[in-house]
């Protein structure tokens, strides 16, 4: 073979050669550049393990952003002609059920939702639930013992005058879980007496948080002697080093959440927000919270719960209507902005 020739065949077999490895490079970058954007309700140790998590699995580039519901739900509604962020994962259901009905979710029915019951899903898949959190009061008890008064354990209890600015609770426009406390006065007391109700709590609270974390949180510093949260959280505190945080239920009932997650309409890297929501409906994706101290009953039936949460197990219930509490969200809002005032 002369020079020429030679050089010609060494030419186009670096080119074939450049080819095949050109073909797997664009394809590993095309896959290091899958990614999703997550609006997250969650606590955020808890956010960032399950992103860590997901990522270390899939190998998709996964951000999230913790803020509180009524934050997301006015993020996605203000983004609904273009949205940044393609699943809202955690916090109440109520709001997934206002996001749905403005038309803001898309169906997607995971292959782990034959795992979660019925009860925990919208039948449509637009939300499924993940978690199951119980509401009531974390309370010190340094600071009750001080004042000589029991930690309360009807909601009656803490409109007590020994309470006055000692209690905390969050604002149900901003959080999730003071929505569902409102939402579970109105259903235990009627619209009227409940909105009566709330106005004579408000001359006991010390602030309204944006968070409904933050009540447990104050109460187990010693801010205040009682804060309204999920009982989860005030276990979660307590964990962490808050020994004086003591929990109660209230004798009439209370309500409770499903912790839900959603692909939300239009997002960008859809198949990537279908993966996030399988993984985080599966055993593996659910069991991930208590590893960081989130300590909420799962909806997975193969999950296992975490043992700490048998503490609360028993707490009473009220039959809580989501459909309602989601459906009337914005308006009993405004109803209880008004009387506050
Ligand atoms: O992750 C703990 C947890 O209690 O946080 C959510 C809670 O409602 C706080 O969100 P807001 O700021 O909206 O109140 C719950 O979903 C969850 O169980």
């Amino acid at each position: 073979m002369n020079k020429r020739k030679l050089l010609a065949l060494s030419i186009a077999t670096l080119m074939i050669a450049g080819l095949f490895t050109g073909c797997g490079s664009s394809s590993n970058s095309a896959k290091e550049q899958e990614k999703l954007t997550i609006y997250c309700g969650l606590m955020e140790d808890h956010m960032v393990k399950v992103v860590e998590e997901f990522k270390n699995e899939t190998g998709i580039n996964a951000e999230a952003v913790r803020m509180s519901s009524g934050e997301i739900l006015g993020r996605i509604k203000a983004e609904k002609d273009n949205p940044k962020a393609s699943v809202w994962y955690g916090g109440p259901a109520d709001a997934f059920v206002q996001a749905n009905e403005d038309g803001l979710l898309e169906n997607y029915v995971s292959q782990n939702s034959k795992d979660i019951p019925e009860k925990y899903k919208d039948k449509n898949g637009a939300w499924t639930g993940i978690y199951v959190g119980y509401l009531g009061f974390a309370s010190n008890k340094k600071l009750l013992a001080e004042k000589g008064v029991e930690a309360p354990k009807s909601w009656d209890d803490l409109l007590k005058p020994q309470f006055k600015g000692q209690v905390s609770i969050a604002n149900p426009g901003s959080s999730g879980t003071a929505y569902t406390a409102l939402a579970t006065i109105i259903q235990l007391k009627g619209e009227e007496e409940g909105l009566k109700y709330m106005k004579q709590l408000n001359d006991n609270i010390k602030s309204y948080e944006k968070s409904g974390t933050a009540p447990a949180r104050l109460a187990g510093q010693g801010e205040v002697m009682v804060g309204v949260s999920f009982l989860h959280d005030g276990i979660k505190y307590r964990e962490e080093g808050m020994k004086d945080i003591v929990l109660t239920g209230p004798k009439e009932g209370t309500g409770y959440e499903i912790g839900a997650t959603a692909i939300l309409k239009g997002g960008p890297d859809q198949d990537a927000a279908k993966k996030f929501t399988d993984f985080v409906l599966s055993k593996k994706g659910q069991e991930i919270g208590q590893t960081v101290g989130s300590y909420q009953f799962l909806t997975n039936k193969t999950a296992t719960a975490p043992e700490l949460s048998n503490e609360i197990k028993d707490t009473k219930l009220i039959d809580y209507d989501l459909e309602w509490a989601g459906k009337t969200r914005s308006e009993l809002v405004e109803k209880w902005n008004n009387a506050i005032k």
